[in-house]
Order: structure tokens, then C-alpha cells, then sequence
């Protein structure tokens, strides 16, 4: 540890301000005030300490959790904070420190390196969110004292008596209003401070509370943290040494980034983990700085691989095949860390991602080169994880081939379905009753045209709950014919054909039907509509023989157009369908199945819709089941040969 001593005093204290606005929203200053929130404020006060400790002031300090659970006190051998009267204020640095945001004066000075986090406003709001605080300061020869309650002094600092040494000790209690009765977790606490340890090799942390007293030294650092995190993951390693990278102090050119630590070592786990820390702190959520290492870590594995002719054959390695199985450490010092997110566990530092990249991609690629074995080991460990990935693969796409043709065993008796079984090429048709089912069965493209047909009653689905409609003969067997299951079960990977057509006569009845389907659809599975796969078809309502030709008019408006078109010597014959039914399967398919000639109409919701449309569909479908299909119409976009 260096020791540089700039020389400080009240004077270098900068911007004040009052701890009203942590008092009144503590949340946004330590994140939560639950569990997570009360440890933050130990978490604050044990870097203080620690950055006393880093910077080089002190090789040790104490945490202890009292007797009660609920009062935690933090000890350094540092400097002790200062506790000379500024003049200005006519207040002591200590009173200023703990009682003002955003208190400068240490962190103003690029020198001395902070644990980031609140950015040394820390003990103040600790302070705030105490019921008590006491302040104690060994400093120029005497102890010193100063008491707080709920943020506010109860008096000057006190002279207490003559005293050796120097050091800081802070002893608090959180605020029962703020955090209720929850008191620290000792196994949390112990846990951050071994990790504390590991980050800050030199470092003594003793912990005491009431089960027991623990003393966290290790000086091997990232290194001794990366095979206490692989033993205890109980996963052999592929090579025997890590590689570690050490960063900093002069020797990285790089802005803002003070320091780089870093060890890492590829395992037989089949997974990836990271583990990351800015200023001492963990960055869960990776990062700028996590997307940089392995960037880096990317490139130098395959410039190596190039180099040195290691490429496998007949094997594509992804970028995650090659980090299967790593476990790596990494810790930074930045200059300015800036945290993102809900709590703050992700590093936004644009210019971090290129700066790690830039400096482990050459030193990983020289350790590969000159550690042979490792790197042989680490290639062919990527290797294995490539295989186990396309073997992987196949398997389930074995397995959904397999279940496709299972659920067939499961489709409804009545339904008349297709050959192909590549959902992306079939379509359904809903048909209303049994004579036009049958047209339409023979009429269809067996190949890609599946056909079930619906009698009875469609329950109106608008008003009846998922179990009401599942016990729907109809409605059930739809859910069955399609796949893709329904509520909780739905999975539109599925869903067995493309398109789902309802196919109903143009008539009152056959627009009932329709809209009670598309009610059913828009209600319970309304993926189907918003991706697409919902069309209503046109079949004729007139048929126009003259001479020779056939004519079919979806209206009226059609059948008058065609027949001016027509050539006044021929007399045309007109014919109204009555039904699907009347029609020869052939006309059928010709005019309403056929992909080359038909058209459709895609049902879409519209864009933005949420409780309007549900106002409409509601009252289209709840309270008026005798509701026109035209307002459902309205929102249905034409499709002309499709073919989607
Ligand atoms: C229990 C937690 O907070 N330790 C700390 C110091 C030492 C100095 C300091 C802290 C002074 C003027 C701000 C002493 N002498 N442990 C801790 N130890 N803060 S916090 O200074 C704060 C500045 O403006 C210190 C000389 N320089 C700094």
C-alpha cells in the first residue's frame, strides 16, 4: 500500500446540504429500506474504512455486530476524521461530514481512491437514517466524541481525554421508523466482508458478533478468491493455472480506469460465470466493463486459434462455446464509476468496455502462447461445449418431431386434417355445420388444407369463464385441432397450421357463429389474432352463368358490377347460395379455398387498442350476442392472393 498524505482541514469541505431529503425519501439513497436497504448502510460505513485502509493509512479495521442485532460499529486505525472547527461554519469537520450531503473534500483529491458507491456522502445519510449515531475519533494526541440522533447532533464534539494512536469509530443503530424491527444478517455481513478481503489483498477485516468472531486476510487476492469460488462450486478445472491480470498504478494509460484485477480459469461446468466489482462494489448486472472482457476475452482466444493453426475442424465455435465452463473475477477502480439500474448493480461507463478490452485481449493472448497446455485444454474444452450444443439441438428437435406427431393422437374426431406437417405450410378451416364440412372436405388441398367442422352450439365466450368454454364440445375441440393449448398452456410454438380461416355462410347465422369464434379468440387467445394467424374467408353469395363463364359476387354490390360488365346479348343466370352446403366442392374450392384465386380477410386488433376495444367487443359480443359481424368487419384488413 502506498502512503501519500495530502494535508486536509475543514477548509477543503465544499457543497452543504441538509439530510431532510434522506429522511424523506430513503429510498432514493439506499435503494429500499428493507433488508437489502439496512445492510447498505453498514456497507457504506465499512468503505469509508476500507478506502482509509486502501489508500494506505491503515491495515486493518473492525465491524461488529451488537448484542441487540440491530447496532453495528465500524472501526480503522486510519487518520481519524478531522475534527478541527471550520471557520465558516463554525462546525467541526466530523459535524459537517455526518451531518451534510454530498460533503466533498477527501474525494475531491484524484489521489485518494473511494469505494464508489454513494460517492462519500455516505455517513451522512447513514446518520440520517439512525436513530443514534455516535462518532468516535482518536486524532492529535486525544479521543474525541460526538453523539447524533436521527441524523442531528445532541452536541458539539467533546474532548474526551488524551489518547494514542488515530482511527475513526462508528457506532449506529438504524431508524425503526425507516426500517422497522429487522436486524443484520451475521452470515450476509460475514460473506461481504471475506469478499472485501479477497478484493483488497493486505487487508485484516475482523468481524465479531454474537455466535463468534471471524478474521478475513487474504492476501493472494483475486486469485485466491477464484479457487475458493471453484472449490466451493465443487467443478474441476481444465488447466491448472488461472490467468491473472494485474492493471494499475501507473503502468495502465488509461483515463479514469485506476485499476484492473482480474483471474480467470475455464472449468468442467457447463456454465459461465462472472463475478464483477467496481470501487468494491458488485456490479451483478455487468456491464460496460463485463461487455469489454469479453469482447476481449473473445478476440485473443481466436486470434490465437488463428495463429497457431488450433482451429477445429468442421466445428463452429461460438463466442459462448469458448467461455462454457469459465469462472473469472474481475475488479475495477474507476476515477467516476456511474451506476445504472434499479439498485444501482450495473456499470454505465461507456468508455470502460473499450479500456478492458484493450487491456486484457494482448496480455490474455501472450499467457495462451506461452502456456501451451492451458490453452490447448481451454480449446478443447469450446470444442466440447460446440458438439454438446448441436447434439443438444438435435435432440429437441427430435423430441418436437416426436411430440407433433403425439398430439395427433390427441385431435379431435371430427377433424379432417392435413398431410404436410410443417405448420408453416398448413391452414385450417372452421366450417359451420356438417354439409358445407363436407364440401369443403372434399373440396380442400389435402396436403396443407385441414378442415373441422362445427355443429352444435358455440358458446358465447365473451361471458363465460376458461373452464365454462374448455367444457364447450366446440370451442374444445378448436383448442385441441390447433396445438397451441389455451390460458397457462398456451405456447404458440405450437400452433399446427399457419392460419386458422373461419369459413361461414353469409347469412345471419354464419356471421353469429364468426363473431362468437372471434370473441372466443380475442378473449383466451388473442396471440393468435395479434400475430396474424386469424383470417375470415369470402365465399360467394351469387353465382352468374352466361354463356359459357362462371361468375361469382361475394355481395351485391359485386354481383352488380360483373353484370354490367357482361355483354348485353347474354342473358345471365343468376343463382343465390343458400349455403356453403349447396355449393359443389369443386365452386367451393375455386372460389373460397384456393390460395391462387381466394380472398381473405386478416382479423387484426387494432394498433393501441387495450380498454377500448375491450368496451367494443364487449358490448358487440356480452350484452347483444345477435351483434352484426360488420363492426368486427371494420376491423379486418383485406388480403388478396395471399400468401403470407
Ligand atoms: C468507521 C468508518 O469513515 N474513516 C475515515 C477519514 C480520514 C479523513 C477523512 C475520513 C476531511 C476534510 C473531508 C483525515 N486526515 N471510517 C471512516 N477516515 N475522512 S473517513 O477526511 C475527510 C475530509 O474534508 C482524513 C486527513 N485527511 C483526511
Amino acid at each position: 500500500m502506498s502512503s501519500k498524505k495530502p494535508r486536509y482541514s475543514a477548509r477543503d469541505i465544499t457543497v452543504l446540504e441538509g439530510l431532510d431529503p434522506v429522511r424523506k425519501r430513503p429510498s432514493m439513497y439506499i435503494g429500499g429500506t428493507g433488508k437489502e436497504g439496512l445492510h447498505h448502510l453498514l456497507w457504506e460505513i465499512v468503505d469509508n474504512a476500507v478506502d482509509e485502509a486502501i489508500n494506505g493509512y491503515t491495515s486493518s479495521i473492525t465491524v461488529e455486530i451488537h448484542e441487540d442485532g440491530r447496532t453495528a460499529s465500524v472501526t480503522d486505525h486510519g487518520r481519524g476524521i478531522p475534527v478541527d472547527i471550520h471557520p465558516r461554519f463554525q462546525k467541526s469537520a466530523l459535524e459537517l461530514i455526518l451531518t451534510t450531503l454530498h460533503a466533498g473534500g477527501k474525494f475531491d483529491d484524484s489521489n485518494y481512491i473511494t469505494s464508489g458507491g454513494l460517492h462519500g456522502v455516505g455517513s451522512s445519510v447513514v446518520n440520517a437514517l439512525s436513530r443514534t449515531l455516535v462518532a468516535t475519533v482518536w486524532r492529535d494526541g486525544f479521543k474525541w466524541r460526538q453523539e447524533f440522533r436521527r441524523g442531528k447532533p445532541r452536541a458539539a464534539v467533546k474532548k474526551i481525554g488524551p489518547a494514542r494512536g488515530s482511527g475513526t469509530c462508528l457506532t449506529f443503530t438504524p431508524d425503526e421508523q425507516i426500517f422497522g424491527e429487522s436486524s443484520f444478517d451475521p452470515e450476509l455481513v460475514r460473506e461481504r466482508l471475506d469478499v472485501k478481503a479477497y478484493l483488497n489483498p493486505g487487508l485484516r477485516i475482523l468481524f465479531r458478533h454474537k455466535a463468534g468472531s471471524h478474521e478475513f486476510r487474504h492476501d493472494g487476492g483475486l486469485r485466491e478468491y477464484l479457487s475458493s469460488l471453484i472449490k466451493k462450486a465443487e467443478k474441476r478445472p481444465v488447466h491448472a493455472e488461472p490467468f491473472c491480470l494485474e492493471r494499475g498504478d501507473g503502468d495502465a494509460h488509461v483515463p479514469g480506469l485506476l485499476r484492473l484485477s482480474l483471474a480467470l480459469c475455464w472449468t468442467e461446468s457447463t456454465r459461465e460465470q462472472v463475478f464483477s466489482f467496481v470501487n468494491g462494489i458488485p456490479t451483478r448486472d455487468g456491464g460496460t466493463h463485463e461487455q469489454g472482457f469479453r469482447e476481449g476475452l473473445n478476440k485473443a482466444l481466436r486470434n490465437y486459434m488463428d495463429t497457431h493453426d488450433k482451429v477445429p475442424r468442421g466445428l463452429a465455435l461460438t463466442a459462448e462455446d469458448l467461455r462454457e465452463g469459465m469462472v473469472a473475477v474481475m475488479s475495477l477502480l474507476l476515477q467516476e464509476p456511474q451506476f445504472q439500474g434499479q439498485t444501482k448493480d450495473r456499470l454505465n461507463n461507456p468508455e470502460a468496455r473499450g479500456q478492458v478490452d484493450a487491456l486484457i485481449r494482448p496480455a490474455l493472448e501472450q499467457w495462451l502462447h506461452e502456456n501451451g497446455s492451458a490453452a490447448d485444454a481451454i480449446m478443447a474444452r469450446a470444442a466440447q461445449s460446440a458438439r454438446a450444443r448441436i447434439a443438444s439441438r438435435q435432440a429437441a428437435r427430435q423430441v418436437r418431431r416426436k411430440s407433433v406427431s403425439g398430439r395427433r393422437l390427441n385431435l379431435p374426431g371430427k377433424l379432417a386434417d392435413c398431410s404436410s406437417a410443417d405448420p408453416g405450410r398448413c391452414e385450417i378451416f372452421l366450417v359451420e355445420g356438417d354439409s358445407a364440412g363436407g364440401s369443403a372436405k372434399q373440396g380442400r388441398d389435402r396436403e396443407t388444407q385441414a378442415v373441422l367442422p362445427l355443429r352444435g352450439k358455440v358458446l358465447n365466450a365473451e361471458q363465460a369463464s376458461l373452464r365454462k368454454v374448455l367444457a364447450n364440445n366446440e370451442l374444445s375441440d378448436v383448442v385441441r385441432a390447433l396445438g397451441c393449448g389455451v390460458g397457462n398452456d398456451f405456447d404458440l410454438g405450437r400452433l399446427r397450421y399457419q392460419r386458422i380461416i373461419l369459413l361461414m355462410d353469409a347469412d345471419s347465422d354464419g356471421h353469429h357463429i364468426s363473431t362468437l369464434l372471434l370473441a372466443f379468440f380475442y378473449r383466451y387467445l388473442p396471440e393468435l389474432i395479434n400475430h396474424g394467424h386469424v383470417f375470415l374467408a369470402q365465399p360467394p353469395l351469387y353465382r352468374i352463368n352466361a354463356g359459357r363463364e362462371s361468375f361469382w359476387a361475394a355481395d351485391d354490390d359485386e354481383k352488380s358490377r360483373i353484370l354490367t360488365r357482361l355483354p348485353a346479348r347474354l342473358k345471365p343466370e343468376i343463382t343465390r347460395f343458400k349455403g356453403l352446403g349447396e355449393m359443389m366442392p369443386k365452386t367451393l374450392f375455386e372460389t373460397t379455398l384456393d390460395p391462387e384465386k381466394r380472398r381473405l380477410l386478416r382479423v387484426s386488433i387494432p394498433e393501441g387498442a387495450g380498454v377500448e376495444t375491450e368496451n367494443v367487443m364487449s358490448s358487440l359480443l356480452g350484452r347483444d350476442p345477435a351483434a352484426r359481424l360488420k363492426e368486427i368487419m371494420d376491423r379486418v384488413e383485406q388480403v388478396d392472393g395471399l400468401d403470407v
